[in-house]
């Protein structure tokens, strides 16, 4: 028993100061303490629509490069989220995954948007309806994670033609 006793106290002298470096009020120098995320969005949907996609700007306020590995939203949302990008496959828009995540340059900014790196979300629950709004989390390289509220916009209404082909082709690759 006294075994027993010696071991409980080297495991909890051992649990005790983690316990207090992971106190969500820690300065910890963690990948999403050191972002700053901005404009986040994402496209209205058709009522029928199975995927949709969400655009925003991060800014890596630390001297060292952030990487974003993976981004995920309540299943209620959608079923999968991945970071995509934009290529050219023989004259189509193709969009591929991000396999390796998105690197966020020491001290700069980087602004995912339409026709180009976009969070996918795949699996719709439901349309994404103008002015609603949802969360999505981010995930970094070092597991920490920061979650931020997704503002749904519906660009058909101001920039139809704009957008009208392309987003056509993006849609119709995720079909
Ligand atoms: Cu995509």
């Amino acid at each position: 028993m006294q075994k027993l006793a010696i071991l409980t106290i080297l495991i909890l002298s051992f649990y005790v100061p983690t316990g207090i470096a992971l106190t969500p009020n820690s300065q910890a120098d963690t990948m999403a303490n050191q972002v700053n995320v901005s404009d986040a969005w994402a496209r209205a949907t058709f009522a029928l629509a199975k995927t949709g996609a969400a655009y925003l700007t991060i800014e890596n306020q630390s001297n060292s490069d952030i990487t974003l590995l993976s981004a995920s939203v309540d299943k209620s949302i959608a079923s999968v989220v991945q970071i995509h990008h934009t290529v050219m496959e023989n004259d189509m828009m193709a969009m591929q995954e991000l396999s390796e995540g998105l690197v966020i340059p020491k001290a700069s900014s980087v602004s995912l948007s339409p026709g180009g790196v976009h969070i996918m979300l795949m699996g719709l629950q439901g349309p994404l309806k103008e002015k609603e709004s949802f969360e999505l989390r981010l995930y970094f390289a070092d597991k920490s994670s920061h979650i931020t509220q997704v503002l749904v916009k519906d660009l058909r209404k101001k920039a139809k033609q704009a957008h009208s082909k392309m987003n056509q082709q993006m849609e119709m690759n995720h079909d």
